[in-house]
């Protein structure tokens, strides 16, 4: 069978790598299937994106669904089906926390819940069959009508997961993915990507990670087949295994010393970490602060390290030649606008290279969206409006949605400065320009 992923980007200048897709289909090859990725860039419309599907003559259609994909992949997969009589089954994020609504909209036939891998496999090859009555009782897989499937357990062994088909990666002058590992142990309560661990039991049933050597024969394979020059490491939190880091770091920095960037929790590092890390070719890391007042980080957010932790880490950081990025969040429930001048006052006493800041959207599946939905905050509608982190989609007592407007505002107005203060004197006044333009694209975006 020939299956086909979609990668619904929904934003002009956002596209990202089909991380979950890349793995999957490299199980289904692994298993005799043929599998590609067609991307739909954010202005394909209906026609063409038919058109395109058409090209790859597929069996199967398999899309991946974060909460921000949704809207626009509603839209899409109802219109291909008016058009295209073919199966097609959603996973991923959203898929596996709203599967009720996924199934509900035209042209969803499955919705799969959790990993993807196994469950895949088993419906290409029930479906293999031959056309019939619609397939039932695949674990982990949702029908139209069904309620929710029993799931199989993670997969078992991480290491005997075929790497990921790099040809549906969209990478190019030698950057390149890569996953060691699945899962996070903390309990963020904003956080849909922990959610799996729950949806699962625990972390200790989802969290796995690979062995170094089927790491480093991944890197192998990669520079034996093409170019590697910079390596984005793509998974939750890199850093939480310090022995295995270590390890990581002596084997990798001997071997291929290749620049590269991780995500990290202020918790999980110390000097010497940073120190191997550095040596075995980190340039950047991003750190989740997330908000500058310790009651919003430990009440509502359930992260517990004290705001110097964070001045500590993010000298640690720079002193080992790292270039450190923070992400903040705002607009959470619970928030005031007082805490969010904490956010700007530790933000100013961070003084990171770069920072991203994200009004607050309530992922379905996490605490805080429960909290949203149980305390009134959740529009009703919350399914059809757009999900993106400029614009608050909730009525919180304590923030008004223009507050929040005004302090989104700040932040840009923090990252513009700073982005000038990097330039020479002569080509600020130019840029600033070039900045607010591109800066106020992006907010049309929304
Ligand atoms: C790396 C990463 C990024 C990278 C790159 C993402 C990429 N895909 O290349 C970057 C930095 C660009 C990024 C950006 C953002 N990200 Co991000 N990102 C992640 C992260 C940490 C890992 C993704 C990953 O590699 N997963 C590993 C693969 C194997 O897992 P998977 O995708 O879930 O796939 C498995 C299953 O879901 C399933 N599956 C997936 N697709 C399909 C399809 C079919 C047909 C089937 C059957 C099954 C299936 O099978 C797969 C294999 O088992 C996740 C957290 C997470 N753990 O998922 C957040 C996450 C996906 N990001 C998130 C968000 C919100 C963002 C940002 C908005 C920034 C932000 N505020 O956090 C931007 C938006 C980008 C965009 N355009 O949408 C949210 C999404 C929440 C949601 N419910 O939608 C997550 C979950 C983190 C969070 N905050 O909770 N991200
Ligand atoms: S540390 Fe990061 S990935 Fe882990 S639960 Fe918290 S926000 Fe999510």
């Amino acid at each position: 069978m020939h299956i086909l992923f979609l990668e619904v980007d929904h934003e002009a200048d956002w596209a990202v790598a089909a991380i979950g897709p890349a793995f999957i289909a490299a199980y289904l090859r692994q298993h005799g299937h043929s599998a590609s990725l067609q991307r739909i860039p954010f202005d394909m419309g209906i026609h063409d994106a038919v058109e395109a599907i058409g090209k790859h003559n597929p069996d199967l259609l398999g899309i991946s669904l974060t909460s921000r994909q949704w809207l626009r992949a509603r839209h899409l997969i109802s219109g291909i089906r008016e058009q295209l009589d073919i199966t097609v089954v959603a996973g991923g994020l959203h898929a596996t926390f709203e599967s009720e609504t996924v199934l509900a909209s035209p042209g969803f036939d499955y919705a799969c819940l959790g990993e993807g891998e196994e469950p895949m496999l088993e419906l290409v090859e029930a479906l293999a069959l031959g056309p019939g009555e619609p397939v039932r009782g695949i674990r982990n897989i949702r029908g139209r009508g069904e309620s929710s499937p029993k799931l199989r357990p993670p997969f078992q062994p991480i290491d005997e997961l075929p790497f990921m088909t790099r040809d549906m990666l969209d990478e190019q002058y030698g950057v390149v993915h890569f996953s060691t590992q699945r899962g996070c142990p903390y309990p963020c309560t904003y956080c849909a990507a922990r959610q799996f661990s729950d949806l699962y039991g625990s972390y200790a049933e989802y969290g796995r990670r690979r062995s170094h050597q089927s790491v480093l024969d991944e890197f192998d394979e990669i520079r034996r087949n093409g170019e590697l020059n910079y390596v984005l490491f793509m998974d939750d939190t890199f850093t939480i295994n310090h022995k295995w880091v270590k390890t990581f770091c002596k084997g990798y920095g001997e071997q291929f010393r290749v620049p590269f960037s991780l995500h990290a929790r202020v918790e999980t590092v110390n000097q010497a970490m940073l120190g191997q890390l550095a040596e075995a070719g980190c340039k950047h890391i991003v750190y989740g602060v997330e908000s500058g007042s310790e009651r919003v980080r430990h009440d509502i957010m359930k992260r517990n390290a004290p705001n110097q932790r964070f001045v500590d880490v993010f000298k640690w950081t720079k002193d080992a030649g790292i270039l450190v990025t923070a992400n903040y969040i705002i607009g959470t429930p619970g928030e005031t606008s007082v805490d969010i001048e904490e956010t700007i006052a530790l933000h100013q006493q961070l003084a990171p290279d770069d920072f991203g800041y994200f009004v607050f959207y309530p992922y379905p599946g996490t605490a805080l969206f429960q909290v949203c939905r149980d305390q009134g905050y959740l529009p009703e509608d919350y399914n059809d409006q757009p999900a993106n982190h400029r614009h608050s989609i909730l009525k919180l007592p304590d923030l008004s949605n223009e507050q929040i407007e005004l302090h989104y505002q700040r932040f840009t107005e923090l990252r513009i400065e700073a982005a000038l203060k990097r330039m020479p004197d002569e080509s600020a006044a130019a840029a600033r320009d070039g900045i607010v333009h591109d800066i106020s694209r992006a907010a049309a975006h929304a």
